[in-house]
């Protein structure tokens, strides 16, 4: 008990540190993003979806979406979406042998559509896992404007080594000129790691069973990468983690890494048959100088982002990375340059006698063609015919097959990440980018996935004239209801929608929603979101090509003073906003909530005391305390009624944001109002815990560790309280207010002049109840 109060005050502590950092300006809770339409949400047409895979076809407008049993098509140029359905089970007595096999029928044991790529004009490949024996089939989709959906009749195929057994176990793909790359374990016990080429006509190639070449990775990504203009130089790149034995054989550290493979690639002829001949790999390095020059790694690869380029070879190469150490949790993006990944695969190879040498830099000589390199006109030569890997000599595939690591790694741009996180609440899986064209210039936003249903949008800064960032989370997206780990991301730049899924469904959701700023100049300037602009009327999506001319933007600096002078930046706004009416019981605590949408804002209290017309800034001491959340009183005196307004300041620019009118209802009226009805009534239950996450207090939760911090020392009353506040039978508390206040009413008429409000008066529940 005492180490949960410790923590939760631990916790209270580090969020207070972190304020400004790594809080959002901006949260939207699940409930606004709907009804504002920011985002649409699709659950499927039978029950859970339990989704896997997604793919957003741009050219059709549609998106396919796989789950458990099910494919989905939905047309993104309708509103209604028109959902089409393909249920697709596993074999028939196959999920009866799933769980003979010991497996869970209720996770594991349907076919989960893990794999849905584009194949040709007319089709989709689509792999599930089929209750533990995966299969294939095509889907077809029909041509641009139709809303064809179809499995084909020819049935499925053995998907074995296309899409992986389990339903969650981490594996990537891509396809390639109607072949199948795919990076998982193929096998029923998940032993056999490989990357394997299949489908099409050539014979399957895969990774010899080495763990030299794959060490229990767990993979992230696949792309197609031209080199050059040659299409015989194009290779396909993996992005896995691996995990790689320490000197001493027995601890295992995880390593990041990019491979690559030629494909054109066929295998050797003696040596390496139907093997991959051209397989290469390289440490991705992402880390921050730390004290007394020791780095700190994020080596845990999350997620992959290709930034492409017109000419499709020198994409940026956008990582999402985690770490899990002793010390501390953190996330961190960094950015690769194509070049640099390339002159790694250029540079030296890695070598070392045995297991318990170091490793260093092959210095010896390297044989011809040089593992790795594609055959290609380069190595097609009168003299050397090399047209393809099988006519390799076996002296170089002999050290393909013995050098498969490079000796350098590859660091990021700047030699730093794009962005750290280390103080936020929760884990951040998948990364999506758009580089944003702004008044003053590009900027890369960042769409983060956490793993409690939200979606970070983070402009990341480039501070001038250094390779220092800066980042703002711009806003925080409660795109599902439940606390769920984001498992895909896409991004559609020209539909400006963002695609996500998690197990529940899949949602998409507008990039930008400028007005949700709010309609003042300096609030849509203080957003310093580079997708909005101030146009002179209201906070609007900032077109570059746009005929405007008055439009207002600073993502810089956020500073309204320099864009918004002619406004009004300071509005005696006192009477603009809605009155709340709250109650506090006379030398008890109460607590009168203001969280700006801003957390980056500074909060000011002031009070009306009836019958003063005067305003005067709220006196804070012992008993009355300013928290982040709000002004709590410890222990509440009949003169603290009357009406406070709590006013944010931002960059110069001020606001009212709530008005409460807080009426005393006092010791005595409380004794002969409702404080006698209670007695017949049973003890009330202690608040019942809100949904358990831990490291995430609700607001509940949090009031309750305030009480903690100030040596509250009556617990049981703090639960009372919270009992009241939080969980207590609303109409029942009306009604009791209702009667306390005509007790009120009746001994104290004309007192408090206009502070008293009628009964049917709005928000009569405090807002935190309404909130739970
Ligand atoms: C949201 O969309 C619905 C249907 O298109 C529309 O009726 C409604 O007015 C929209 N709401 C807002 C706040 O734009
Ligand atoms: C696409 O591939 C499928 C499956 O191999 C095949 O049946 C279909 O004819 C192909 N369509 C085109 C346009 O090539
Ligand atoms: C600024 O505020 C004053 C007084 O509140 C008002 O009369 C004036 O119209 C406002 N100006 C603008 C540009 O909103
Ligand atoms: C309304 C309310 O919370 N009343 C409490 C105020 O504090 C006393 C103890 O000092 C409690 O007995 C009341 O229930």
């Amino acid at each position: 008990m005492r180490a949960a109060a410790a923590a939760a005050a631990c916790w209270l502590w580090g969020a207070l540190l972190a304020a400004g950092r790594s809080l959002p300006r901006l949260r939207l809770p699940y409930r606004e993003l709907l009804s504002t339409n920011r985002s649409v949400l699709f659950f499927g047409l039978r029950g859970p979806l339990g989704f896997r895979s997604l793919y957003l076809d741009e050219y059709r407008d549609r998106l396919f979406v796989g789950g458990k049993d099910v494919l989905y098509s939905l047309r993104l140029d309708r509103a209604g979406m028109d959902a089409k359905e393909i249920y697709w089970p596993p074999v028939p007595g196959q999920t009866e042998e799933c769980v003979r096999k010991g497996k869970d029928p209720a996770t594991e044991c349907a076919n989960y559509v893990r794999l849905l790529h584009p194949y040709n004009r007319t089709h989709l490949l689509a792999c599930g896992t089929g209750a533990f024996r995966p299969l294939c089939a095509f889907v077809y989709v029909g041509h641009r404007g139709e809303h064809a959906f179809a499995l084909e009749p020819a049935g499925a195929e053995n998907g074995r080594g296309r899409c992986p057994h389990e339903p969650d176990r981490a594996f990537a793909s891509a396809v390639v000129g109607g072949e199948l790359y795919a990076g998982l374990t193929a096998d029923f016990l998940g032993r056999d790691p490989v990357i394997f080429r299949s489908m099409g006509t050539r014979s399957a190639l895969r990774t010899e069973t080495d763990q030299r070449l794959l060490s229990d990775p767990k993979f992230v990504a696949a792309y197609l990468i031209p080199d050059s203009d040659d299409r015989d130089d194009d290779k396909v790149y993996f992005f896995f983690t691996e995990k790689v034995a320490e000197a001493d054989g027995k601890e295992h550290t995880v390593f990041s890494r990019v491979a690559r493979i030629c494909v054109n690639d066929v295998g050797g002829q003696r040596v390496l048959v139907n093997k991959w001949s051209t397989f290469n790999k390289a440490r991705l390095v992402c880390s921050v100088p730390g004290p007394g020059g020791i780095d700190t790694h994020f080596d845990e690869l999350e997620d992959i982002f290709l930034l492409r380029t017109k000419d499709g070879k020198s994409p940026e190469i956008y990582a999402l990375f985690s770490t899990v150490s002793h010390v501390f949790r953190g996330s961190a993006v960094c950015v690769y340059h194509m070049a640099d990944v390339r002159e790694v695969f250029n540079g030296p190879f890695a070598h070392r006698d045995s297991p318990l040498h170091q490793w260093a830099a092959y210095e010896g000589r390297v044989p011809y063609p040089r593992p790795g390199v594609c055959p290609s006109k380069t190595t097609n030569q009168p003299r050397r015919q090399y047209s393809t890997t099988k006519d390799y000599p076996d002296d170089v595939l002999r050290f393909a097959r013995a050098h498969p690591l490079m000796y350098k790694p590859v660091y990021p741009r700047h030699r730093q990440p794009l962005l750290v996180k280390t103080d936020l609440q929760h884990h951040l899986h998948q990364l999506v980018v758009d580089r944003v064209e702004a008044e003053d210039g590009q900027y890369d936003v960042l769409f983060l996935g956490t793993d409690t249903g939200s979606v970070l949008k983070v402009v990341a800064l480039q501070k001038a004239n250094s390779a220092a960032t800066e980042d703002i989370i711009l806003e925080e997206l409660q795109v599902f209801k439940a606390p769920v780990p984001i498992t895909q991301m896409e991004i559609s730049v020209k539909r400006q929608m963002l695609y996500v899924g998690s197990s529940l469904g899949v949602a998409q959701v507008r990039l930008h929603q400028c007005e949700s700023y709010g309609t003042a100049c300096a609030e849509c300037c203080l957003a310093r979101d580079p997708y909005c602009a101030w146009d002179g009327t209201a906070c609007a999506r900032y077109q570059p090509a746009g005929k405007r001319r008055h439009r207002r933007q600073d993502v810089r600096h956020g500073n309204p003073m320099h864009q918004c002078l002619d406004q009004n930046l300071t509005v005696d706004d006192f009477e603009r906003v809605e009155e709340k009416v709250l109650y506090g019981a006379e030398h008890n605590s109460t607590f009168l909530e203001c969280a700006p949408r801003s957390p980056q804002a500074s909060v000011q209290w002031f009070v009306q005391r009836p019958p003063d017309e005067q305003r005067d800034e709220v006196k804070t001491d012992e008993r009355i305390l300013q928290t982040e959340q709000g002004l709590l009183f410890r222990t509440l005196h009949r003169h603290d009624a009357g009406v406070y307004y709590c006013k944010t300041l931002e960059h110069g620019f001020t606001q009212t944001v709530t008005k409460t009118a807080l009426e005393v209802i006092e010791r005595e009226q409380l004794e002969h109002g409702f404080q006698r009805e209670l007695e017949g009534e049973p003890a009330r239950p202690p608040c019942p815990e809100p949904t358990p996450r831990p490291g995430a207090p609700t607001h509940k939760a949090w009031f309750k560790d305030i009480m903690h911090l100030i040596s509250y020392t009556n617990l049981q009353r703090v639960e009372e309280y919270c009992a009241r506040l939080w969980c207590g039978d609303r109409q029942r508390r009306k009604s009791k207010l209702a009667k306390a206040k005509h007790a009120l009413a009746a001994m104290d008429v004309g007192k408090r002049g206009q502070a008293t409000k009628p009964h049917g008066g709005r928000n009569r529940v405090p807002r935190q109840a309404a909130a739970t």
